[in-house]
C-alpha cells in the first residue's frame, strides 16, 4: 500500500516525539519513607538510577515539582516516580502509587 508523503512524515514525526517523551519521563519504582509538606520535600527509597549516576539503591530528599504531589502519597506507599534535575535539585516532577 502506498501512503501519501505527508501522512508518512507526520507518522514519523509522532513516533520520534513519543520515543524523546518515553525516556525523559521514564517511571522508576520507589517507596515514599517520609513527606516533609512544609519543606515540599519527600523522601523516596529508590533501586539503582543510571541517569544521576546513581549505582546502588539509596534513600533521598527529594524536592516535589507540584505541592500537590505531596497530599497524593504517603509514608510507606510504593510508587512509581519521575526524577529530574532542576537547577542543580533533586526533583520529583511526577508521581503515582505503585499498582
Ligand atoms: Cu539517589
Amino acid at each position: 500500500m502506498k501512503m501519501p508523503h505527508r501522512f508518512v512524515l507526520i507518522a514519523a514525526a509522532a513516533a520520534l516525539t513519543g520515543t524523546v517523551a518515553l525516556a525523559q519521563s521514564e517511571l522508576i519504582d520507589g517507596q515514599v519513607t517520609k513527606i516533609d509538606e512544609s519543606a515540599g520535600k519527600i523522601t523516596i527509597k529508590h533501586g539503582p538510577l543510571k541517569k544521576f549516576d546513581m549505582d546502588e539503591g539509596m534513600t533521598m530528599v527529594f524536592r516535589a515539582a507540584d505541592p500537590a504531589m505531596l497530599k497524593a502519597v504517603k509514608a510507606g506507599d510504593k510508587v512509581k516516580f519521575v526524577p529530574e534535575r532542576v537547577n542543580g535539585q533533586f526533583t520529583v516532577t511526577r508521581i503515582e502509587k505503585a499498582k
